[in-house]
């Protein structure tokens, strides 16, 4: 590798602005940022992750998401081998020397290089790879309109087999309902559990307002506790909206006021229809556009 090692200096953000990506202590670009193919993470999906947004060069919660991140690790036994604090300081290192203002990062940690079985005891080594560079999902229009959702027939995976709240490198069903939305013309999907009640989207979190009372899915529903959707509570709550942490079905969409999805990378987005039906006016209602606008406070304050 040509990238110099990791250096202590912090370096000033350019005007422009790069992807940034640092692999086991090295400084990488994005044509020179590569891992072997031996890595338990590319042959398995052995591996965990995380995605940050970072607003105005600031990192967006950055102590929650490294708080999931440990988690999921300590809950597939993978030790990642440097403390928080360390990875929090590498982590503002790598914004800032992207130069990126408005930026995502993706943390990746690999159970590491390993042989051709499955037995992470051939790992010595878990990886840790940080990514700065930019995430749009949806053009700006699609947050005024509100998305087309249909209901995917790829339901979560199994909570007794891997806990959903375990952020880790195995998306295949996610990814398989996020084709199946593509393949029917849908913006996003909506994924139910195998008992058919609602869990969430392809990489969002779902609320419901009916009434002026807003619903989502407990954790213990089978879906990633999201920290756009714990920061989302915070704020509904601080606005005096009652929010409710209860089993949704998809009746319960069809038949609220307004829906909508939350993630790092969707940000809070509307849903204006689901399976064909209209949901409330057809377009993001006054509860959703004040939290969006909440939010957007909240990430630049
Ligand atoms: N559920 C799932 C399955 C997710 O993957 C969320 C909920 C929302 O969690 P946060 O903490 O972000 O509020 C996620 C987050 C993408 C993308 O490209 C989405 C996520 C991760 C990486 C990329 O849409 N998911």
């Amino acid at each position: 590798m040509t990238a110099p090692a990791r250096t202590k200096t912090s370096v000033p953000p350019q005007s422009s602005g790069s992807p940034t990506i640092w692999i086991d202590g090295e400084w990488c670009e994005r044509g020179s940022a590569t891992v072997s193919v031996y890595d338990h993470g590319f042959l398995y999906g052995d591996g965990v992750f995380e995605g940050i947004r970072v607003y105005g060069g600031r990192i967006f919660r950055l102590e929650e998401h490294l708080d999931r991140l440990y988690d999921s690790a300590k809950a597939v036994w993978l030790n990642i081998p440097m403390d928080k604090e360390e990875l929090a300081g590498v982590t503002r290192e790598a914004v800032s020397r992207s130069g990126i203002a408005e930026a995502y990062i993706r943390h990746i940690v690999t159970r590491g290089v390993g042989d051709l079985g499955l037995d992470p005891r051939k790992c010595p080594k878990p990886s840790v790879i940080i990514i700065v560079d930019t995430i749009k999902l949806w053009p700006e229009q699609m947050y005024e309109t509100g998305l087309n959702v249909i209901t995917a027939g790829t339901p979560i995976p199994q909570r007794e087999s891997l806990s959903p709240r375990v952020k880790s490198l195995n998306y295949l069903a996610h990814i398989l309902a996020k084709v199946e939305g593509i393949n029917a013309g849908a913006d996003e999907v909506l994924m139910l559990d195998s008992a058919g009640s609602v869990a969430e989207g392809s990489g969002q979190n779902v609320f419901v307002v009916k009434k002026g009372r807003i619903r989502t899915p407990p954790a213990h529903a089978g879906i990633l506790k999201g920290v756009t959707r714990d920061a989302v509570i915070e704020l509904a709550a601080d606005a005096g909206y009652p929010v409710e942490q209860t089993i949704l079905n998809r009746y319960d969409l069809y038949t609220a006021d307004e829906a909508f999805f939350t993630g790092t990378a969707s940000e809070i987005v509307g849903i204006r229809q689901l399976d064909g039906r209209v949901i409330g006016t057809g377009k993001p209602g006054p509860v959703t556009r004040d939290l969006r606008s909440r939010f957007h406070a909240l990430v630049r304050s």
